[in-house]
């Protein structure tokens, strides 16, 4: 019997046992660090790493959401289960329909091969990325082939989804073209595959061969020590763009340059391509052995995350610490005590606290 289980041994039972309401109710406590979150989290961690994480960040509007549900529309069509996750979406997913008016989102919220959840991270304890990889942790372990994953790049929370994803797709629009010399090296550094969206408006071309030649000054980098081939400077002559989409386009799995694709996203157009691309990225990562190196760095981020969010914990919940911090407020006033001494001897005292199992 179960009765006498606690509430997450339950929950992990229901789990097994893949019931949906057990899928929302361990997302909506991993989420928010509620009480027994580590406790699911610890109980799943050996069922992860099947999944495929996808992160897809861009600029407002870019047709994100309207890309996700392609691809979540082919993947389930090829036979695949799909998880959704999107990070502060500005206008939610779930619910009604996914995309306004032309794909209706009745069909999939029916599917249950397709799990959607929106997260509200803003301000939230454990922060951006670590919500986004806790929920993609849950998805993973509850057995969804694709975890796609969402977010809006305006700055820091790009970079934050891409440490959550094995592969990241950036996907901009005509509009950017002014500003493609001002993205930010961090979002080249993010981008896996980049998509230049809305191709029926004009100036997708000039976008994509912008992208290119920055993409191709850093392949032109690349040959910097390579000798020039009789006499030839050959970094010269070869079109730096044309060696990108080359690299991109070969069975290469040693190396890879983003590849930049055109789509019309609301037309379905490029969604194909798009996950002929992700295929190939995943065949890289497992090859060269960045899927491993990018799943170790998660797996050491969050451990970092943990214990300082313990760290945390067992020191400011703690009365005793507390009444000692308040006690030396007089010595540090009349200088006879800095905040580093103070810290020093805080930290030296609570040995037994920060060490101890409960939190
Ligand atoms: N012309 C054109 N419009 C498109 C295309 N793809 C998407 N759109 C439209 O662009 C608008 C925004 O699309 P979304 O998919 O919601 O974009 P998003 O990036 O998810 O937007 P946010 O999540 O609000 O940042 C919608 O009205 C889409 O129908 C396209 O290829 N061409
Ligand atoms: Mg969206």
């Amino acid at each position: 019997m179960t009765t006498t289980a606690s509430p997450e041994a339950k929950l992990i039972a229901d789990l097994d046992a893949r019931r949906p309401t057990a899928l929302a109710r361990a997302i909506s406590i991993v989420e928010n660090q509620r009480p027994g979150f580590d406790t699911i989290l610890g109980a799943l961690h050996s069922k992860i790493g099947r999944a495929r994480r996808i992160g897809i960040t861009g600029p407002p509007g870019a047709g994100k959401s309207t890309v996700t549900t392609h691809l979540a529309a082919q993947y389930r069509e090829a036979g695949l289960t799909v998880g959704i996750i999107a990070v502060d979406p500005t206008s939610p997913f779930t619910g009604g329909a996914l995309l306004g008016d032309r794909i209706r989102m009745e069909s999939v919220a029916l599917d249950p091969g397709v799990y959607i959840r929106s997260l509200a991270t803003r301000g939230s304890l454990g922060g951006l990325s670590s919500a986004t990889r806790a929920v993609a942790d849950v998805l993973d372990a509850f057995g969804f082939d694709r975890i796609l994953m969402e977010t809006v790049g305006v700055g820091q929370s790009e970079l934050e989804i891409a440490r959550a994803a094995d592969t990241t797709v950036v996907i901009l629009v005509p509009e950017s073209g002014d500003s493609i010399q001002t993205l930010k090296a961090g979002l080249m550094e993010i981008a896996d595959i980049f998509v230049v969206n809305k191709a029926d408006r004009p100036g997708a071309d000039r976008v994509r061969t912008d992208i290119e030649l920055m993409l191709g000054l850093r392949a032109g980098e690349a040959l910097r020590n390579v000798p020039a081939h009789h006499g030839v400077d050959f970094k010269k002559i070869m079109n730096p763009a044309r060696i990108a989409r080359e690299a991109a386009a070969g069975a290469q799995t040693e190396s890879w340059t983003p590849p930049v694709l055109r789509a019309v996203a609301a037309k379905g157009e490029g969604i194909g391509e798009l996950i002929t691309a992700l295929d190939r990225h995943l065949r890289y990562l497992e090859g060269s052995g960045e899927l491993r190196r990018r799943r170790r760095q998660r797996l050491r981020e969050q451990v970092i995350d943990v214990t300082e969010h313990r760290i945390r914990q067992r020191l400011w919940r703690d009365a005793e610490t507390n009444a000692f911090l308040d006690s030396k407020l007089t010595a540090m006033e009349s200088g006879a005590a800095t905040p580093f001494t103070v810290a020093d001897e805080l930290l030296s005292r609570s040995v037994d606290l920060l060490t101890r199992t409960r939190s």
